[in-house]
Order: C-alpha cells, then structure tokens, then sequence
C-alpha cells in the first residue's frame, strides 16, 4: 500500500487521512472502529472495548441490532427511496405506528435531529400566526441558557455556546433566552404576547446531563398552558427510553404539545428524526410549505419502525431505570474514595461523572485515554465531564464489569 509507510499502524493511517482530507470540526479521541454488536466496539487492532457513548444516545438498541439490520437488508432490496412527489408503501404504516406509539394525531418525519428541531420552530411560528393570532413576523420561541438542539443556523442563533455560534453570525431573530431550570424566569418571559413556543431539552444533554428539580417540566408546561404558548420538548438524546422512560417528559407526567425526536428512533442505522403533534398544531403546515427530499422514504420508515419495536420488546426503559440506579450507586462509590471524582449526575443510563482537573493539568481527557485503554469508550466534554451512556441493552453483569474498568482507570488516573 503505497501510501502506508512501514511503522505506521492500520489506526495512525486512518487517523492521518483522515485529518489530511476531512475538515478538522471534530477532536475524537485516537481510536478507530471497524465492528460493532450490541454493547461492544472493536477497533481495527482487534481490541473489544464497551461503548459509553452509544454515539450520543443514537445506539440505544446497541450495535448492528440484527432485527434491525434485517429490516435494513430486506427494505434496501425492494425500495429505498421514492421522494415525497409519489406515496410509498411503508410510509403510512410507519406514520400510524409512530403516532400511536407516543399518543399523537400526526408525525412529520425528517432525517436528522436539528432537521426536526427546525421543523418545530417553524410549526411553532407558522402555529403562533395561524392560531394565536401573533402579528406577522413577530413570533418569538423562549429557549434555554446551555441548550444544545443542533447545528444550522437558526438552531445557533438559540445558543449561548461560544464554540456553536462565534464567528457564524448574524443571527435568526425571534429568539428569547433565559436560565434553565428556573420557572419565573420562565413566566417572565412568557408575559409577551408574541410568544409562540418554550422549547427545552428535559435533561440538557450537551451542557453536562443538567438534570432539572423535580418539577420543573410539568411547572413550565403549565405555565406555557397558561399562556397559550406550545411546550415544546426536544428529546432527541432523551427520548427513546435512554432516561429510563419512554420519554423524559413521561417522568413528569407531562405530554408536550410538540414532541422532537432523533437518533435512537433508528438504532442509529440511520438519520431519522420526527416531530410529532395534535391536527390543531400540525395542519397549520399546508403542502408545499415544508419538507426533506429524504424524510419519510421508506427505508428509514421500515428501520425506525423495528427499531421502537425493539424497545418496548426488550424493555429497555426498564433495564434503563434499574440500571441507572445501580450505576450511580457504584459511581457514588468512586465519589467517597477519590477526593477528585466530584459526582455523579443523571437519570436512567444518561449519566455524568464530574472529574476536577489534577494539579499536574491532566483532565477527563487523559481519563478517557486511560478508559479506552482498559477497554471503554466515553468522551469528555467541557474539560471535567464524562458523559456515561451505554447502549441500553446493557445486562447487570457486564454493567458491573465497566464499573470496574471505570475503577481501575480512576486508580491509575490518580
Ligand atoms: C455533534 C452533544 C450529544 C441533541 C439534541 C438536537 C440535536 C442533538 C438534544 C441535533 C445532537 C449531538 C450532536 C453531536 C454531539 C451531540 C451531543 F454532545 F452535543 F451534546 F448528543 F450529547 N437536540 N446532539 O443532543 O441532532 O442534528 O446531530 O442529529 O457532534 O454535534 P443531529
């Protein structure tokens, strides 16, 4: 192979190229994958580690899911894709089993989550002319201060992460920001009468698993209620039974007006994301006025409808609930024992672990070499944050296993 020299592994090769034909908007950490069953990776050396990201929640079902892949293989072989300018044979029946699966009239199906959380924004303005009586153009949507809902623009123009949004400038208008978790900030900015949605991520993944207080979601979903405003939820990492739910919504008790989903609605097969509402909201969007050239196409229909089969066959909310508890337990172990380890936040198997950077200024970076090098993957975020989030097909046994691994590396670390 002409381009590999002699001391270079299969791993530094894909790395290289990487970095010298692909745009430099990630920083991974130095592990390249090549296989993946259930709750384990393997990467090009050979070396199984268990995966602790489930690629942001996308691989709930876990790796290669072979009812899923079947679905896969066999839709792939009759139709994949037709556009929305014909019917498909699987669309419709995709529609109704995900309405009913989560109690709405009507789905709208797109591919990638901040596809869905643009279509929401705009159900919401098109909704607040249509039906609240908003003046033209003034609609405005409220969301929170560390929130993170995707990458286009408008979505950044709702931001307050400098990484996000410096130097992508200027910015969609209409937007309100205010704190998290804080409910008269949240009346206060509904008092204005051009309000047409509260858009919030139940646990606010990216910002560091920030679990809200007990309340909170059924508090500011009554008082949107009070103020005809639409509580929108985007559970895009939250949703599919990752918080030991169906939806984290469902904790509360409380059902969005508009429900955004994304990643796990596939198993991570492919990009399928949806939004979903009551004919009153949805029917507001008339034909012509929105769209994607791939959401709805069959094969992503077959796929996300085996895929949620999946979860309700194997119960994954369940297992996610119980061993959630149980891994925070364990962690809460490494808290007592490492003066470092600060603690461990989450719900279900959405779980954080604060590390306070060593005098020497190694970080959660350097914990996660030593991870990966004992055979589990997680990525840090904000220099002390380790997010924990296997896929939720996870059994006790090997549950146990990773705290071990996890215990060991925090051994070494310190
Ligand atoms: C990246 C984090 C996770 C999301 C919520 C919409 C989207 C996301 C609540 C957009 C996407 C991602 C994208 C990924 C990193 C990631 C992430 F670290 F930023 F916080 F999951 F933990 N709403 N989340 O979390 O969905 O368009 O990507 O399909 O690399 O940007 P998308």
């Amino acid at each position: 192979m002409p381009t590999t020299t002699s001391q270079e592994s299969r791993s530094q090769k894909a790395i290289r190229v990487e970095d010298k034909f692909g745009a430099h908007n990630y920083h991974p950490l130095p592990v390249v994958l090549e296989k993946g069953e259930g709750v384990f990776l393997w990467d090009v050396e050979g070396k199984r580690y268990y995966d602790f990201l489930s690629a942001y929640s996308a691989v709930n079902q876990g790796h290669c899911h072979p009812r899923i892949i079947d679905a896969l293989i066999d839709q792939a072989k009759k139709l994949t894709l037709t556009s929305r300018a014909f019917h498909n044979d699987v669309l419709g029946e995709y529609e109704e089993y995900i309405a009913n699966y989560f109690g709405y009239d009507k789905v709208l199906p797109m591919n990638t989550g901040a596809e869905a959380v643009e279509t929401a924004m705009k159900l919401a303005r098109k909704w607040g002319y249509d039906k609240k009586g908003i003046p033209a153009n003034e609609a405005r949507i409220i969301v929170c201060r560390n929130n993170f809902h995707g990458r286009t623009i408008a979505i950044i123009s709702a931001s307050t992460d400098t990484d996000s949004r410096g130097g992508f400038g200027p910015f969609t208008p209409g937007i309100d920001i205010i704190p998290y978790d804080n409910i008269p900030a949240l009346q206060r900015a509904l008092e204005h009468p051009h309000v047409a949605a509260f858009m919030v991520e139940p646990i606010q993944g990216e910002a560091g698993v920030m679990v809200p207080h007990e309340g909170y979601l059924k508090q500011a979903f009554e008082a949107c209620k009070a103020r005809n405003v639409l509580f929108m939820a985007d559970e895009v990492q939250t949703g599919i039974a990752r918080t030991g739910k169906m939806l984290a919504c469902d904790h509360e008790g409380v059902r969005p007006d508009v429900l955004i989903l994304g990643k796990a609605i596939s198993g991570g097969v492919l990009p399928v994301s949806a939004v979903l509402a009551d004919d009153e909201i949805m029917l507001v969007i008339k034909p012509g006025q929105h769209g994607s050239t791939f959401g709805g196409n069959p094969l992503a229909c077959r796929v996300a409808m085996v895929a949620l089969e999946v979860v309700k066959d194997e119960k994954l909310a369940d297992n996610a609930q119980r061993l959630g508890e149980l891994f925070r337990a364990e962690m809460n172990k490494l808290v007592k024992e490492f003066g470092f380890v600060k603690l461990v936040r989450g719900k279900g198997l959405l779980n954080a672990v604060i590390i306070e950077p060593r005098a020497d200024g190694r970080t959660a970076w350097e914990l996660c070499l030593l991870l990966a090098q004992n055979g589990l993957l997680a990525k840090p975020t904000h220099g002390d944050i380790i997010r924990f989030a296997p896929p939720l097909t996870i059994t006790e046994e090997q549950l146990m296993a990773c705290c071990a691994i996890i215990h060991k590396s925090v051994q070494e670390f310190a």
